[in-house]
């Protein structure tokens, strides 16, 4: 049964990817949870959704470089997709109204979840293998960004997928909360989870500096005026990105303040209107250079061999590791986002946006297809714009000319490097 599944994997990634993958609103993942949740509706779901997802991002995999590909950790990563895929599949001939099925379908998808648990690292370790042996590829920091977002994004929407199921069907409620549904709190106070992660990064930031700034948090609910403000949202994906901002803007406030004794605040807004709910995290840690943010969010420059962890080193509180590109995918995979707005003097403030309508939260998923398809073709043409060079041109050495046909006969009486020809958009050096 296994041999012969294995040998026609390639035939069911291509069946499953032609399916685009079905994107849940909060609404439906409640609906999954409610009174008349029905497992084997969500067992049918699942069987059908986990292989198109999986499958769907199984072809991406398969357009990395030949070089990155063949990296023994991509190799790996890759191969727990094939024996997951599997797994699932073995459920399609299975009767939905078989308990056993239902209970058995449960364990594989604990199974696999554990298989899965150190994707992030190990695809990690495939970028500093590849770029090791091949320092100067022309497989660009842009061509990796896409790939991962997509490829993380895709990972934690299966998860969410998984979670749900198992939590909702394994037959308890939680213990410590018990009115959440899977993993989705209907009436997530944020206030809670700012605090919760602010402790969590200030017991860090102790332990590494010795101190650590102070929380000034305010509220502004437009919808209803004192009221705390709560969304219906997966408290531990808010808590991920909040425990990330702020071990970011602790680590920026205490390195930047060094000899003072007084350290400002971390201060935080939280702000409710009808489309949107914000949250503001402020520091006065000295801001990063505008060229600088976009690295902040980059998987390529942001892996780093892990520092040997000796006797008298300790792992640094933040700006290692893919906690603010992984966030950001946190924030959007419900339509949100999370952006850095930082003055270069002065501070940063971290922007969390969340839709405020369970309506509105709806996943957002990559999908392959043609478009896709063409962001992997390497592309070798130069780009659009011109490099910037820090020395100046010396105009005393150019001789503009436009080039008529029958001038170009004498240009071979000008030395080369006296002229720059221009013509149209494009301006050539000679
Ligand atoms: C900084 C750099 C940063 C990243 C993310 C969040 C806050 C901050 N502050 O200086």
């Amino acid at each position: 049964m296994r041999i012969c599944l294995l040998l026609h994997v390639p035939k069911h990634i291509e069946h499953f990817s032609k399916f685009s993958p079905s994107p849940l609103s909060m609404k439906q993942f409640l609906d999954f949870g409610s009174i008349n949740a029905c497992e084997k509706t969500s067992f049918v779901f699942l069987r059908q959704e986990l292989p198109v997802r999986l499958s769907n991002i199984m072809k991406e995999i398969n357009l990395l470089p030949d070089k990155l590909l063949t990296t023994s950790s991509v190799q790996m990563v890759q191969s727990w997709y094939i024996q997951s895929l599997m797994e699932i599949l073995e459920f399609l001939d299975q009767n939905p109204d078989d308990h056993k099925v239902l209970g058995e379908f449960v364990d594989a998808l604990v199974t696999i979840r554990n298989r899965h648990n150190d994707v992030v690292p190990t695809m990690a370790q495939g970028i500093i293998e590849y770029k090791e042996a091949f320092p100067q590829d022309p497989v660009t920091n842009q061509n990796i960004q896409y790939f991962l977002d997509r490829f993380y994004m895709s990972r934690i929407s299966i998860r969410m997928l998984i979670n749900q199921h198992t939590l909702i069907f394994d037959g308890t409620t939680n213990p410590v909360h018990p009115n959440t549904i899977g993993s989705i709190d209907p009436h997530c106070q944020v206030t809670d989870v700012i605090q919760d992660a602010f402790h969590s990064a200030k017991m860090l930031c102790d332990q590494y500096y010795l101190r650590s700034p102070d929380l000034v948090i305010q509220e502004m609910n437009s919808k209803k005026k004192n009221h705390p403000i709560t969304i219906v949202y997966v408290p531990s994906h808010l808590y991920h990105m909040l425990f990330e901002l702020f071990k970011n803007a602790m680590r920026a406030t205490i390195e930047t303040h060094e000899s003072s004794n007084n350290l400002p605040p971390i201060q935080v807004l939280v702000s409710l209107g009808g489309e949107d709910m914000s949250i503001r995290v402020s520091d006065k840690g000295g801001g990063v250079p505008f060229r600088r943010i976009e690295n902040l969010f980059s998987y390529m420059y942001s892996t780093a061999p892990a520092p040997q962890i000796g006797e008298y080193t300790r792992p640094p509180l933040a700006g290692f590791g893919y906690g603010l590109p992984i966030s950001r995918l946190y924030a959007k995979y419900f339509q949100g986002d999370l952006q850095l707005y930082s003055m270069e003097g002065h501070g940063t403030d971290a922007v969390i946006y969340l839709k405020a309508l369970s309506t509105d939260s709806i996943e957002r998923l990559p999908v392959y297809n043609k478009t896709a398809l063409k962001n992997y073709k390497v592309s070798q043409e130069a780009d659009d714009w011109c490099v910037p060079s820090k020395e100046p041109l010396d105009l005393s050495l150019v001789l503009q000319i436009f080039i008529p046909q029958s001038v170009q006969a004498c240009l071979s009486e000008l030395s080369y490097s006296d002229v720059m020809i221009c013509c149209g958009r494009w301006t050539l050096n000679l």
